[in-house]
């Protein structure tokens, strides 16, 4: 019973769920994600105990026979850790744990392991510490209250203050400081990013993956911009829940002088611990900020709809409302029935049927996403001066140049411009002095 490793690490493991009404998890095999995310933690998942439940029981979650139950399946599996679905009280925790005498876990404690385990960069390791400070530390005094009075120390309660409780205070308060230092360390790694996305937003279009866990949005990264030619995406894609956990951006040229940054996200998961979409914010804020989204699902999944649907919760609670969002219906490769898909984009009008495995599909993304970074195009001529060095590089690179004429030190220049790349024009303090505009060709070309 050591409460203090909550690792999982090839550990037994039992998995108990209980089926309350509309807790949103899949009628058919209700367990089918908790046993991914223990399987992601490293735990061998060796049988699971289900109880139908209209309200859980306030002492132990489960009910009284249930957890006798549970009891005996540990011993006779040998299982050292038992992992429930749902999120639980310390005290029912404690409670449980006094009975069948092994670890227990509820799914926040699992997210934030498997979390613990894959942040690597310094930012992500403060979250996780600060997410695992708010929501394990009280649970951890729950075990040490009741691990006293096991070990048959005085008893710990109102009025008594024995040598653990002491303890307890002084833990507190180390706690409470290590808690304080963190929110002061990722305030400044926060600033740094906010200033960093700011930057970034002002010279380019941002675009940013979001989607549930496992949805495809590294594949997918990595494919665009591979195929665009920028080299490799080198973002980690696995078949693992959680295998991205901080942000990536990288270039993404869409061909034709369009060009926009990318961003990989940390994946959605239902019931996202609180303290975790918290701590997550900022390796979010890419999303927050960006100009449009992908939403990245994965159409092959049983529960797809559902997925999409807490996705679309989770970009609510982190208050990413102002993107224009695109949804991309990932992994068509694996549907065995055309017809499943014609259902799904009836549903979701305006979706875009892709396979980020086999690139099926991608091309229609690159137009999708063109046509929002340029924001509907126009037709111009633009007289500059020579000099005007950065207007022209910006135009070259972010326009369709049809002409360039040279005459003493201006140039006139005919492009086909996205209307947001020529307020980008304006706003740098461009010389650049629109000379004729055209709606169309048809309209006088291109003034020749
Ligand atoms: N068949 C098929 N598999 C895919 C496709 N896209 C992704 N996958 C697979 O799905 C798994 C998850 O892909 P990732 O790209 O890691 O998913 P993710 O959305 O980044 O997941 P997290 O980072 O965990 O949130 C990997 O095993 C991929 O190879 C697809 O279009 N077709
Ligand atoms: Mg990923």
């Amino acid at each position: 019973m050591q409460r203090e490793q909550l690792a999982v690490q090839r550990e037994r493991a039992i998995l108990v769920g209980c089926l309350l009404p509309n807790d949103g998890s899949d009628p058919h095999d209700p367990l089918s994600e908790l046993r991914s995310l223990a399987d992601t933690a490293g735990a061998i998942c060796c049988d699971q105990l289900m109880q139908k439940l209209s309200k859980p029981n306030p002492k132990t979650f489960i009910g009284k026979g249930k957890v006798e139950e549970l009891k005996m399946m540990c011993e006779v599996h040998d299982a050292q850790v038992v992992i429930f679905d749902n999120d639980l009280s310390p005290s029912q925790i404690g409670n449980i744990e006094k009975v069948i005498e092994r670890k227990v876990l509820d799914r926040s404690e699992l997210i934030l392991d498997i979390f613990a385990a894959r942040a690597r960069t310094h930012e992500a390791r403060l979250q996780v510490e600060l997410a695992q400070l708010e929501y394990t530390y009280p649970r951890l005094r729950a075990m040490w209250d009741h691990l006293e009075r096991i070990a048959g120390g005085s008893p710990v309660g109102i009025g008594t203050r024995g040598p653990g409780e002491q303890q307890l205070e002084v833990d507190r308060r180390i706690v409470q400081r290590k808690k304080a230092q963190l929110k002061r360390e990722i305030k400044d790694v926060q600033g740094r990013k906010t200033r960093e996305v700011q930057a970034r937003n002002k010279d380019f279009y941002t675009v940013c993956l979001v989607g549930y866990t496992n949805a495809g949005k590294s594949t997918l990264f990595n494919t665009a911009i591979e195929v665009s030619g920028d080299g490799e995406g080198g973002a980690y894609a696995d078949d693992k829940l959680f295998a991205t956990l901080s942000t990536r951006t990288r270039k993404w040229d869409l061909g034709g002088g369009d060009a926009v940054m990318l961003s990989d996200t940390v994946g959605f998961v239902r019931n996202l611990p609180h303290h975790l979409v918290a701590s997550f914010k900022a390796t979010l804020e890419e999303a927050v900020h960006a100009d449009l989204l992908l939403v990245v699902l994965d159409v092959s999944h049983p529960r797809a709809e559902h997925q999409y649907r807490t996705v679309m919760d989770v970009l609510d609670e982190i208050d990413a409302t102002t993107p224009k969002r695109l949804l991309l219906l990932n992994k068509t490769d694996l549907l065995t029935h055309n017809a499943d898909l014609l259902v799904i984009q009836q549903e979701h009008p305006g979706s875009i049927p892709l396979s980020a495995k086999t690139q099926d599909g991608l091309d229609a993304v690159i137009d999708a996403v063109r046509a929002q970074a340029r924001g509907g195009t126009i037709d111009l001529s633009l007289q500059l001066s020579c000099g005007d060095g950065k207007a022209i590089h910006f135009l070259e690179n972010r326009a369709n140049v049809l002409e360039r004429n040279y005459e003493g030190d201006t140039v006139t220049m005919s492009v086909r411009i996205g209307k947001r790349q020529l307020d980008q024009l304006h706003a740098m303090g461009s010389t650049a002095v629109i000379v004729g505009e055209f709606e169309d060709e048809a309209k006088g070309g291109w003034g020749r």
